[in-house]
């Protein structure tokens, strides 16, 4: 343990671990230090990485009880600062708890460890002509427990729903070490409060998830891309609003602007899809059985939205090389800056009005800042992202989210509160509704051990 005077916590831990999987040394735990962005950053007191469900119960039993408080972190994803030690708490890493059960092809369903990775369990799930229903972009390295943990999104909701919608059994260790487990799978259920799917979208505050049965959905055969240059945030949504209805196998209806794609295409070093620019770029996905880009390409001919910059693709590499221009705007965000990002969504009706005002919204609080803004339009779901902002310097992220609130929307469309957006919870949740988790929590955690400060301010 590298120490002169060993710590009784400390050796404890290393009894129930493995020395090997307690990790002290600064160099060894600053990975687990900041979130994705690089926006919020601390510095682990230590990192206990745990095989299994009983050795988290036992670590989380005895950190406790030593009263030192405990952040759960899966593939460290986050981009609210949901799973960072910001003032030197322990980092819990699930990474391990990664075994993927056998496939049950007749329930389509899984069994999965907290750590499993997205992609492992796509993988897992494609030999039986199935697949999992959420998909994102951080798919490498996002687990499943923390994807649960924080009820991810991502590119697929308007087809398959959140991730809560996938959950159909948790285990879970909470603060006092106990154990809760509804794993079995009869597929109904109806015996008393639903705890997994109140742990679903905690963040860690009411208890560590360690184990998940997952749904599956048929994986499709086929698939066709669309990517389209369109005039207006109008047209968009009125095509959006269109391709609802008249594509049955409709599962990804992206949206991004010209600013986004020329960041996009400096950073991937890629040419733009058209030498012109567009107003507004809408990315639409179908898949099923059978052909698909027949009557994706029939649909768009006889839309008046889609003019001449319109590219339909059915081969993966094409299909990839479109949905690139949208996937990449993340990293590519990241390579010019630090940003603040607020994943915020509106009524589809106030869309156009929020887009109108959102940059000058920016802009009067800190005119040199660049907002680069994309998102899931089907759920009027916006990644506001703004570069140029000190870390701490919160006034535009008020700003904008105070806009939301005012446009009837929410300040946390898929990626959480984390500690990012804490202070601002009361724009769109309600006194009584805080109090009524605040007292979740006090239940569940009386002592503050599960991911302090987050959620809550
Ligand atoms: C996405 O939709 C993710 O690509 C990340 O939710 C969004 O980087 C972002 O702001
Ligand atoms: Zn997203």
């Amino acid at each position: 343990l590298n120490r002169d005077v060993p710590d009784p916590l400390l050796l404890r831990l290393a009894g129930i671990v493995g020395p090997d999987h307690l990790l002290t040394d600064p160099d060894m735990t600053s990975g687990y230090g900041s979130d994705w962005t690089g926006r919020f950053r601390g510095s682990p007191r230590f990192v206990v990485r745990p095989a299994d469900t009983a050795e988290v119960a036992a670590v989380v039993a005895e950190c406790g009880a030593a009263g030192i408080p405990v952040v759960p972190q899966g593939g460290n994803t986050s981009l609210v600062g949901g799973a960072t030690p910001l003032h030197g708490e322990a980092v819990l890493s699930l990474g391990r708890l990664s075994e993927i059960g056998a496939v049950d092809p007749a329930g389509q369903e899984v069994l999965a460890g907290a750590g499993a990775t997205l992609a492992a369990l796509q993988d897992a799930a494609r030999p039986h002509g199935l697949r999992f229903g959420v998909d994102l972009a951080s798919r490498d390295s996002a687990t499943v427990g923390g994807m649960a943990a924080t009820n991810a999104g991502g590119i697929h909701v308007l087809r398959h729903g959140m991730m809560r919608a996938q959950v159909a059994g948790m285990e879970a260790v909470l603060a006092d070490g106990s154990v809760i487990s509804r794993l079995t799978g009869a597929g109904k259920d109806n015996t008393g409060y639903d705890l997994p799917n109140l742990l679903a979208g905690s963040e860690g505050t009411l208890g560590v998830i360690t184990r998940l049965r997952l749904r599956l959905v048929p994986d499709p055969s086929d698939r066709a891309v669309a990517l389209l240059g369109l005039r207006s945030v109008a047209d968009a949504l009125s095509l959006v609003g269109a391709a609802r209805a008249a594509l049955p196998g409709l599962e990804a209806a992206e949206a991004f602007f010209q600013d986004g794609l020329e960041l996009v295409c400096a950073h991937a070093g890629v040419a733009p899809p058209w030498p012109e620019a567009h107003a507004v770029y809408v990315l639409v996905e179908s898949a099923g059985t059978g052909d698909q880009l027949s009557p994706l390409a029939e649909f768009l001919a006889e839309r008046p939205e889609v003019g001449l910059a319109a590219a339909v693709a059915a081969e993966a590499r094409d299909r990839e090389r479109l949905w690139a221009y949208r996937e990449r705007h993340t990293e590519a965000v990241n390579a010019a800056g630090v940003p603040h990002k607020l994943d915020v969504a509106v009524p589809l009706a106030a869309l156009e009005e929020f887009l109108a005002r959102a940059n000058e919204t920016v802009s009067t609080v800190e005119p040199n800042a660049r907002v680069v803004t994309f998102g899931h339009l089907a759920e009027g779901n916006l990644h506001v992202n703004i570069l140029g902002l000190e870390p701490e310097d919160e006034r535009a992220d008020e700003a904008i989210l105070r806009l939301v609130a005012d446009l009837g929307g929410s300040i946390s469309a898929e990626h959480g509160i984390g500690v990012a957006k804490r202070r601002f919870l009361h724009l769109t949740r309600s006194a009584a509704d805080i109090a009524a988790m605040r007292a979740l929590k006090a239940a569940l955690d009386p002592r503050g051990i599960l991911n302090p400060g987050v959620i809550f301010p």
